[in-house]
């Protein structure tokens, strides 16, 4: 591309090109009339924008860094209707050193020429709100985060964002700062390609976090890549040199296939439904695995819908329905056997289910429930017709999946006995807390916590060490049982499974209830070696499983002991870590100091454990955080399932950064 010719724009000429958008009436009134100078309809706009960066909450959630990672998507969504739309098949996206993004695509350049309220459309995509969608027709927004808000949002939260798009033959580009227009759209080349490249920098005076996560934006361009299939997702960070690139021609197929990598799958190949109507269009992909949890991921519009909606009903009631039907056709379900439940259906089955809807309804506390309803009856007669269609074609698969529904609905049976039996249990209330229970006596839960503590005699030391009157002690017996490789019924048979769930008092499974909480904070305590984090991890599994709530609302904590007392002459410290030690040791040097490495909580006194894990004044408490489900999910069946050696590579490459499981 030539770069050589930098001359301005000629405005004149560019008036005279015809109008490429359909602003309404009112829309164009709330830009300016005339281009060059300021007039009265231009303040509107810096006040449209102002609005933005005065409550930026409402605009992209937040200003912590979920809202500085909300910026990027906002602008990778415009690529992607691109890709939608047909136009594009490749992004990328830059982090800069200092912070600042890039986001590249060769979709069609956002329109340059001039619109009828005398700036070039670029302009008012830039710094009109809502503006974005308006020039390209009916329909031509699909995707769209969350807020769905457009990229003149992103401008109004940066510190400074240039513009380039090539175009008809020519590079543009053009300079905002804070939202208002710093340069004005020039001519700077010419080219044969088309594309739009956005780079800003978020605007220090909004956001509390500036620092981009690598993982985060990786994670959700790698879905992204999964959702739309075919188009090519990089991820290029300058701080630390590291890229990576998806594309799946496989599309929701391969997002299946990489959810189960780790399990043991039932049938070789996903099955995968699609279909449209009305402008709806479905897709669907399926596989069986020999685990025993459910694993929907339901999506609109490339929105995780976690609350589901409409969508994902009208695909249950249609999956049960028709599985039902197959069980009674092929005699594997016998006159007089009752239906197989839902819950019996779903057990070991993985599924990413996507929709494109026009004119999407999210509800819900986080918007993320679809609520049309139309939806419900269009996705359940694509799955009951493409599902049947696929038991006709694979009756062995089919036999296979029926086969394992049945055994889950026996085994469903007998949870629900043992189920009976805590609850008849619980029913006695303060008798039947377990006996190892050290209790605390303020009833309140939002002033209480309880300590799961690893062996009989940690859990001494912290019965006798702890502030009786809000903090209560579970010891926990060795190992506790690995949820991940047993069914609801051996779960609900394992002595320490049973205490805490008696203990916590919220029940398990789809009968939790946070309300019922007898403590606000649940700390894990183990000792600050591999037996402690294996034990650590088991926890956080069954609460992933079968409590999830608890870490949806960070009430799971994990406590820090310290892993070395160091002493000189009269003064001692309590080090947790080893860069801590590094600073100190840098700080008094390492002359006549002694070192006493703590291998296990029972080797501190009940009162250093108070003073250096347990007393609220001075701990650290790491709170754990369910930033995403999907990937949660991954961590877990790696480290918790059957297969051998992704955990032995899993461990290998996360070793050093896992040290604190902040899932
Ligand atoms: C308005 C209209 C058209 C495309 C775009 C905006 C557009 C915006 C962004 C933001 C990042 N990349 C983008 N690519 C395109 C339609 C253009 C046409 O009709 O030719």
């Amino acid at each position: 591309m030539s770069t050589n010719d930098t001359d301005m724009i000629n405005e004149k000429k560019l008036e005279d090109t015809p109008i490429n958008g359909h602003l309404t009436e009112n829309e164009i009134e709330a830009v300016t009339s005339t281009s060059g100078h300021y007039g009265a309809k231009q303040i509107q706009v810096l006040e449209g924008l102002e609005a933005v960066r005065k409550r930026p909450g409402m605009y992209i959630g937040s200003t912590s860094s979920r809202g500085l990672h909300h910026l990027v998507y906002e602008v990778v969504d415009n690529a992607i209707d691109e890709s939608l739309a047909g136009y594009c098949d490749t992004v990328h996206v830059f982090i800069h050193p200092d912070n600042s993004i890039t986001v590249t695509d060769n979709g069609r350049g956002i329109p340059v020429d001039m619109h009828a309220i005398g700036l070039p459309a670029v302009e008012v995509v830039m710094t009109v709100l809502h503006a974005g969608g308006k020039f390209g027709g009916e329909g031509y927004k699909v995707s769209g985060g969350l807020h769905g808000v457009g990229v003149s949002v992103v401008n109004a939260l940066s510190e400074w964002l240039e513009v380039k798009v090539k175009r008809g033959g020519f590079v543009y580009d053009m300079r905002f700062e804070r939202g208002a227009t710093a340069r004005k759209l020039r001519k700077i080349g010419t080219t044969d390609e088309t594309g739009t490249e956005v780079t800003f920098k978020p605007d220090s005076e909004i956001f509390e976090e500036l620092e981009y996560h690598f993982d985060i934006l990786r994670q959700r361009l790698r879905e992204l890549a999964y959702l739309n299939r075919g188009l090519s997702i990089d991820i290029i960070d300058e701080r630390t040199d590291v890229r990576q690139s998806y594309c799946f021609e496989g599309g929701i197929v391969s997002f299946v296939e990489h959810l189960n990598q780790n399990k043991d799958v039932l049938q070789p190949q996903p099955i995968y439904l699609n279909g449209s109507k009305d402008k709806t269009i479905v897709e669907i992909a399926l596989q069986y695995n020999d685990s025993y949890t459910e694993n929907l991921f339901s999506f609109v519009n490339n929105i995780h819908t976690q609350e589901g909606g409409t969508h994902l009903s009208g695909f249950k009631i249609a999956l049960t329905r028709t599985i039902n039907d197959y069980a009674r056709k092929l005699n594997q379900l016998k006159e007089n056997d009752e239906n197989l439940s839902g819950d019996d259906i779903r057990e070991g089955l993985t599924g990413v289910i996507s929709l494109k809807v026009q004119d999407p309804q999210f509800e819900g506390q986080t918007k993320t429930k679809l609520g049309n309803s139309e939806v419900r009856g269009i996705v359940d007669s694509i799955v009951s017709e493409g599902l049947s269609e696929f038991f006709e074609e694979n009756p062995a698969i089919t036999k296979k999946i029926i086969e394992k529904t049945i055994m889950a609905s026996r085994a469903r049976e007998a949870a629900r006995k043992a189920r009976e039996l805590t609850r008849r249990k619980s029913a006695l209330e303060i008798s039947s807390l377990p006996g190892k229970l050290a209790d605390c006596s303020i009833k309140d839960p939002m002033q209480t916590e309880i300590y799961l503590v690893e062996g009989d005699s940690a859990g001494g030391s912290a019965k006798q060490g702890r502030d009786r009157r809000f903090q209560a002690i579970l010891p926990l017996r060795g190992k506790i049982l690995n949820v991940e490789k047993a069914r609801l019924d051996k779960i609900l048979n394992n002595e320490e499974i049973r205490s805490m769930i008696t203990a916590f008092g919220n029940g398990i499974g789809e009968e939790f209830d946070l309300e019922k909480s007898r403590y606000g904070k649940i700390i894990i305590m183990t000792d600050a070696d591999v037996d402690g984090a294996h034990i650590r991890t088991l926890l956080l599994t069954f609460f992933y499983r079968y409590m999830k709530p608890l870490l949806e609302n960070g009430r799971v904590y994990i406590a820090q002991p310290p892993l070395y007392l160091i002493k000189k002459g009269r003064e001692s410290w309590y080090v947790y870590s080893d860069d801590e030690m590094g600073r100190l040791l840098g700080k008094i040097g390492r002359d006549n100091i002694s070192v006493q490495r703590y291998k296990g909580l029972g080797e501190m006194n009940p009162e250093q454990l108070w003073d250096t894990t347990m007393n609220p004044e001075g701990r650290t408490n790491l709170q754990v955080t369910l930033e995403d489900g999907m990937m949660a999910d991954e961590i877990f069946s790696i480290l918790m399932g059957d297969k051998v050696e992704p955990r032995r590579k899993f461990i290998e490459d996360y070793a050093h950064t896992v040290k604190n499981l902040d899932i």
